[in-house]
């Protein structure tokens, strides 16, 4: 209960802050996409999501937290086209309760006061929330694909899916986890990489790995044909002045 209270008055003093993590295309080495990662600055210190998202969604405060990170991502979108002429895309992290009807309609609305052009907005999904409610979260998936936002599937492989099931769902993307990435020396855990890689291909979506932190991982992953890379290789997330834009074309 302090901790909800907390976050009800972080929320209303603004101590959100997203940080952003650089997406980049293998082929070109160019930056195509920012994941936006909450952090909370209270009291001088920076408190990462992993010490209040569980507690926002049990308390229903994941729902405004969430439209609150869909606001200043499409804000942040806005601020870079008008400074630099053009912005990477943003995909914001949405989990279980947070994804509704309510949010999509925020979405909607949100880009439309930007006037945002298609594909400027991404979100995250976790394997996990295909499990529940499946018409509720599927219309929605339909109604963001006709918005121009695409959704990629997070932490892919730590969950459970059936191809059967993966198909009915208009994913543009699926996220390799970094538990299976940083540990590719596993013939075991690089086997998972790998049909992850084959999947994502056969339901003609993108692949996106995540926690990429040695060279030996990126080569791996280029060689395998994976598209987009994310991870401390290339830069941990920042605050949004201090995203890095260029990147160099081998690493
Ligand atoms: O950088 P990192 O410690 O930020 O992220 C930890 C976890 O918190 C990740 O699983 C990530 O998906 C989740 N997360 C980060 N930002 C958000 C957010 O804005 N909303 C939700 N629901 N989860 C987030
Ligand atoms: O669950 P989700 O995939 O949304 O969250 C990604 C998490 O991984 C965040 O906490 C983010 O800060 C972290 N992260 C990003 N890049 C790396 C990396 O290269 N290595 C590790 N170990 N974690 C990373
Ligand atoms: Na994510
Ligand atoms: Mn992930």
């Amino acid at each position: 209960i302090q901790l909800e209270n907390a976050l009800h008055e972080a929320l209303r003093n603004k101590e959100f802050v997203l940080h952003y993590q650089p997406q980049i295309c293998f082929k070109t080495g160019q930056l195509v996409g920012v994941e936006a990662l909450i952090r909370w600055m209270h009291e001088g210190e920076l408190i990462y999501p992993d010490n209040f998202i569980a507690a926002a969604e049990e308390s229903g405060l994941i729902v405004p937290i969430g439209e609150w990170a869909c606001s200043e991502a499409a804000r942040q979108i806005d601020f870079w086209r008008k400074k630099y002429g053009w912005s990477p895309s943003i995909s914001v992290n949405v989990t279980a309760n947070g994804f509704t009807g309510r949010l999509v309609s925020h979405l909607k609305a949100v880009l439309e006061d930007y006037r945002l052009p298609e594909n400027s907005l991404a979100l995250e999904l976790t394997e996990s929330m295909l499990a529940t409610d499946f018409d509720g979260t599927l219309s929605c998936m339909h109604a963001l694909q006709a918005m121009g936002v695409s959704i990629s599937l997070d932490d892919f492989g730590t969950g459970y899916s059936a191809m059967a099931q993966l198909r009915r769902y208009p994913l543009s993307a699926l996220k390799i986890d970094k538990s299976f990435i940083g540990n590719l020396s596993d013939r075991r855990d690089a086997a998972i990489a790998e049909t992850v890689l084959m999947i994502a291909k056969s339901l003609n979506m993108k692949t996106v790995a995540e926690g990429v932190e040695t060279r030996e991982q990126y080569e791996w992953l280029k060689e395998k044909g994976c598209d987009v890379w994310q991870g401390y290789l290339a830069s941990a997330p920042k605050p949004p002045d201090q995203v890095v834009w260029m990147y160099p074309n081998e690493f």
